[in-house]
């Protein structure tokens, strides 16, 4: 062991200035999970005193800074602690570094891929070996290490082998160039493209790090309706300067590009994509592209959808499309996220629409074309099935789209954990190539063996100090990048970790807050659109509720009565066989269980049936009396957070607890808001009486109908 340590080049002791902790009552939720960057109280691991690192690049001198500063805070303070430590060192790198390649099989590694690595610990000599079979495995391996050690030190006594689900794990940024974000709730873009190529905004190399310490290793820097302006000579020099300071952090750039853009920027007379000339004009802007950018990730498109210009517009398919960019992208290993958001408003039902455009293109796309589908089949809503486009596609790589940002579940103002919506989704069965060919399973490669695989998420992230508009919504972003990473972890694990790395080790705290957050979705789906109902919100800002929303000239399908389409008879959108037959583009079982109102889980029942208000529901009670009790519980739900929060004072920051103590009763108070206007207006069609055992509503329907939603107080 000594003589192989005589070999390396470079031996770090960790003497260096220590990373300050926060002085209490100032935590402004800047340092996201890195807040409480300290061991457990009960930690009796090893004082690590030294690491050990033989390879140099930029991404190494990241995790050699990583080290320094983190573990040095570590173990001073944890010196102060009474705990039984022994000096280990730590020994990170590739199989270029002997003393790895001499510790640890190959076969071993092999099963790491690119981006995994694996930590071992060797008893014999007192050492943990983080290896990886490149530099950004090695920086992930170190962010997992460090993470352990902050909440689970136990496991590094075991070997550890991860290997990423997703090869690609995205977020995509809704940011404008004119600094405004799309469905953000956390202030401008993090960008400063005006300050940009000469100023960079520090918070960027914050953004890298953070992401990095969840595994993401892309991003798309622009609105999906996106700019033309974006390719011009000017923004890619920006972008460019981004590109590199994302780099050492394993992340790559992507942008969204609109379809117009050989017309609107290269002159041409149209932007047909079989047109050689408009070809060769991505082909040149590709080429400019990856002359600044060499590793540039490849283009996002929204196409034919709300308006957005694309290949239709010349009678041409969406595989014309993707493939005449995703033919310009080869060469260089870029890709193309072509979205499937598409519905036109002349069709019956807007969930059928993106199946029936899409499923007849299977197999008609270049192999470096991913489909980018929503995670349900209409939009982001708190709850819905899942895309029946999962598992039906054999010959096309789909990547889910997640929507990290809570455009239709209270903004930031709201605490709604999205960890079990997305986990729900992804562990989703489609059975589609029979029983568990699950949602991640059919979008990760293991059942279609896809080359390229990848996952994407709607970012959150703005200006705020807080970076996300409130300290509970940085979970989503945190959730997000660690079940891209593997969609296996239970959703509570992530949030107790979350909840640790952020507020406290207190053990008390993090089961009741980790409780809170696991009911936390399911209260906002009460509150809002219970039993299946969606899209219930305000026109456009998607934020409080307005069932009864009326637009002259507005597209139905914008409208929640096209949704919910109560009457005097009953209320649910009828998809079954008898309906717009929606289910049809499911496969059995699920299309048979949803098709039956006595199958179909309750949970979805009025997504997928028109039900009347007497119809008997699985606990006896009447559908009206059930979606009055939904309504209540959300409110119960809301009114337990807050009072589980307020007992949780003494636990974290001063400012961590006031902020999110405001948030809370925002919550409580617009989740009555929801259940008042909700009832109430079903009510002006059911007839019935809100049972008396639960609360009656506060508010009047006139005067509820009345409020105007000042947007500026949320965003
Ligand atoms: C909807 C949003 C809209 C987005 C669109 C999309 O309301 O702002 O542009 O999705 O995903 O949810 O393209």
């Amino acid at each position: 062991m000594k003589l192989i340590l005589k070999r390396v080049v470079c031996i770090v002791l960790f003497f260096a200035a220590a990373n300050v902790m926060l002085a209490s009552g100032t935590n402004d939720g800047s340092k996201l999970w890195f807040t409480n960057f300290s061991l457990p109280a009960d930690y009796n691991g090893h004082e690590f005193s030294s690491v050990v690192i033989s390879e140099y690049s930029p991404t190494f001198e990241i995790i050699q800074n990583e080290f320094i500063s983190s573990l040095n805070q570590l173990f001073t303070q944890n010196t102060k602690s009474n705990s039984k430590t022994s000096a280990g060192s730590i020994c990170i790198g590739t199989l270029q570094n002997d003393f790895i390649a001499n510790s640890i099989q190959p076969e071993i590694l092999k099963n790491a891929g690119s981006d995994g690595f694996i930590i071992k610990y060797l008893a014999d000599d007192d050492i943990t070996i983080i290896a990886a079979n490149t530099d950004n495995g090695c920086l992930y391996g170190t962010y997992h290490f460090l993470r352990l050690l902050c909440t689970n030190p136990q496991a590094l006594n075991d070997l550890i082998v991860e290997n990423p689900a997703y090869k690609r794990r995205i977020l995509n940024h809704w940011d404008n160039l004119d600094g405004t974000v799309e469905r953000g709730y956390a202030g401008r873009s993090i960008w400063l493209w005006d300050d940009l190529p000469e100023k960079l905004n520090p918070r960027i190399i914050d953004y890298a790090r953070a992401n990095a310490s969840i595994g993401i290793n892309g991003t798309v820097l622009n609105n999906v309706n996106a700019s033309p302006a974006i390719l011009k000579e000017e923004y890619l020099q920006k972008v460019k300067v981004v590109a590199d300071v994302l780099r050492p952090y394993g992340i790559q750039v992507y942008l969204s590009v609109n379809f117009s853009s050989p017309k609107i920027l290269g002159g041409l007379p149209d932007s047909d994509p079989l047109k050689p000339e408009v070809k060769d004009w991505w082909n040149n802007k590709v080429a400019e592209i990856y002359q600044l950018i060499p590793d540039f990730g490849g283009f996002v498109v929204k196409a034919n959808s709300e308006g957005q210009p694309g290949p239709q517009d010349y009678g041409r398919t969406h595989a014309d499309g993707a493939n005449m960019l995703a033919d310009a992208l080869n060469p260089y290993k870029g890709i193309v996220m072509w979205r499937a958001f598409v519905y036109n408003p002349s069709g019956d039902d807007r969930a059928k629409q993106a199946y029936n455009e899409f499923k007849p293109l299977d197999g008609k796309f270049r192999n470096n074309v991913m489909i980018q589908v929503k995670n349900g089949p209409v939009d982001f809503q708190p709850r819905e099935p899942i895309s029946p486009l999962f598992g039906a596609m054999e010959h096309t790589t789909l990547i889910p789209e997640l929507q990290i940002t809570k455009e239709y579940l209270g903004f930031s103002d709201h605490w709604a954990y999205l960890g079990t919506l997305f986990q729900e989704f992804l562990q989703t069965d489609t059975y589609q190539k029979g029983r568990n060919t699950t949602v991640s399973r059919v979008t990760n490669g293991d059942v279609f063996n896809d080359s390229i695989t990848g996952i994407a998420g709607v970012s959150n992230i703005g200006q705020d100090i807080n970076w996300c508009g409130s300290h509970s919504a940085q979970a989503n972003w945190y959730v997000f990048g660690r079940l891209a990473w593997n969609p296996d972890l239970p959703a509570k694990t992530i949030a107790e970790e979350w909840l640790e790395q952020t507020f406290s080790h207190n053990t008390t705290f993090i089961k009741e807050m980790g409780r809170v957050m696991m009911e936390s979705r399911e209260a906002v789906v009460n509150y809002m659109t219970p039993l299946g109902l969606h899209h219930l919100m305000g026109w456009s800002h998607h934020y409080g509720p307005e069932p009864w929303c009326e637009i002259p000239g507005a597209r139905p399908d914008w409208l929640p009565t096209y949704y919910h389409k109560a009457d005097s008879y009953g209320i649910g959108f009828n998809r079954s066989s008898t309906g717009s037959n929606a289910v049809e583009q499911y496969a059995e079982p699920l299309k048979t269980m949803f098709d039956d109102p006595q199958l179909c889980p309750e949970k979805f029942l009025l997504w997928f049936h028109h039900l009347p208000w007497d119809y008997t529901m699985s606990n006896g009670r009447e559908l009206w009396d059930e979606l009055c009790y939904k309504y209540s519980e959300g409110v119960t739900q809301a009114k337990r957070f807050r009072e589980t929060w307020n007992s949780m004072e003494k636990f974290v920051d001063e400012r961590q607890f006031k902020e999110t103590s405001d948030k809370l009763d925002t919550q409580v108070k617009e989740a009555i808001w929801w259940r008042d206007a909700c009832l109430l207006y079903f009510q002006t069609f059911s007839k019935r009486e809100i049972p008396a055992e639960l609360d009656e509503p506060v508010h009047q329907l006139d005067e509820l109908k009345k409020l105007k939603f000042d947007l500026k107080h949320h965003n």
